[in-house]
């Protein structure tokens, strides 16, 4: 069933990618994915002009903040299709932000970001398990993950000393930590001049003010998009595709639903172990090569806790972590069938 309807959509895009001849192009140009749509793309050229594209059949994979090469069309034909031009090639990725895929084991979302925006907050309550999962998640990718409080207007004397504690254990074992409130201003300024020249995803729970937040950074992020990301026979991906907007103070933002819902899906223990930045000068000097860093003899993670090197919170929760992905898998395996 879902093999036919595969089939139906790689045969229905074929008749779409012939309507520019390689003699109608104009030269090669630099350029970065803004937004793909199936087999179209939205790029921004270095000279500042947006062209929906085709996109070679070479072409394997085109995600949302790709460096491009593309030709655009000499002439634009004024048709029903606006294609304007062809994506050549992609220039190789210095990241990239991927989830799991039915079809394909996992499906990338979007490439060539600088920094994960963790966002947190006081309401929902603020926890550092929750962060901990993001921050692994995070540090699996490469990518550079940064701590965001939001809310900081509802932060009460007697949560106070809690949540001011566990942001500086943060500071101290190197991650940075904004303070925010996209209802009072307070910080956002601060924000700008971090996004300022960089690629940046906001990631974090429901709820926690991402949306809020983005809107207080740039009130006009509709507008960017919202007259090219218009087309009826794309159907739904328009509403689901990654993003690249530009900040009016500098830096580019890349966002979706999908961004959003970044998380710690499935990762080997050793990885997330590695992931924990602070165990990395003890990782492999355990005296057995699987400690689970638990009660094991000779483990030097669990000594470094002792001698609190390794904070009581990080080393609960890895093992909270460790837990729950185990979970994940058995509940994974039982649910796996032919047509699952
Ligand atoms: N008090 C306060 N409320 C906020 C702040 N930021 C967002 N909110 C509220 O938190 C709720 C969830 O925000 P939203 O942006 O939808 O969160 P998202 O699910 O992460 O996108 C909304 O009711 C917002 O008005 C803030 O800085 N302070
Ligand atoms: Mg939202
Ligand atoms: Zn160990």
């Amino acid at each position: 069933m879902r093999t036919n309807q595969k089939k139906k959509l790689q045969s229905h895009d074929a008749g779409e990618t012939t309507d520019l001849q390689d003699s109608t192009l104009g030269p090669e140009q630099q350029g970065t994915i803004i937004s793909r749509f199936g087999q179209h793309a939205d790029v921004e050229t270095d000279g500042g002009h947006l062209a929906r594209c085709n996109i070679r059949r070479n072409i394997k994979s085109l995600v949302t903040g790709d460096k491009v090469i593309v030709r655009l069309a000499l002439t634009s034909e004024s048709g029903a299709s606006r294609i304007e031009g062809i994506v050549e090639a992609v220039h190789p990725r210095h990241s990239q932000l991927s989830r799991p895929d039915l079809y394909d084991g996992v499906k990338i979302i979007a490439s060539n970001i600088d920094q994960i925006l963790i966002v947190t907050s006081v309401k929902p309550a603020f926890t550092t398990q929750i962060i901990d999962r993001y921050l692994v998640a995070a540090e699996d990718t490469g990518i550079q993950p940064v701590i965001i409080l939001n809310k900081v207007d509802l932060i009460t004397p007697e949560d106070a000393p809690e949540i001011d504690a566990a942001l500086e254990r943060y500071q101290s074992i190197g991650y940075q930590v904004y303070r925010v409130s996209s209802i009072t201003g307070e910080g956002v300024e601060q924000l700008h001049a971090l996004m300022d020249g960089k690629v940046s995803v906001f990631v974090g729970q429901s709820g926690v003010g991402k949306s809020s937040m983005i809107n207080a950074m740039m009130p006009d992020a509709e507008l960017l998009t919202g007259d090219i990301s218009q087309n009826s026979g794309l159907g739904q991906h328009t509403t689901t595709t990654a993003k690249l907007l530009h900040i009016a103070t500098g830096g580019d933002l890349i966002d979706s639903p999908g961004v959003r819902e970044f998380a710690l899906w499935h990762l080997p223990a050793d990885r997330v172990g590695w992931c924990f930045i602070e165990f990395r000068d003890y990782l492999g000097t355990c005296k057995f090569r699987d400690c689970k860093h638990l009660n094991d003899p000779g483990c030097s993670i669990t000594e470094a806790f002792k001698a609190g090197e390794i904070t009581e919170d990080r080393y609960n929760n890895y093992h909270r972590i460790i837990a729950s992905l185990d979970e994940q898998r058995h509940a994974r395996h039982f649910r796996a069938g032919p047509d699952e």
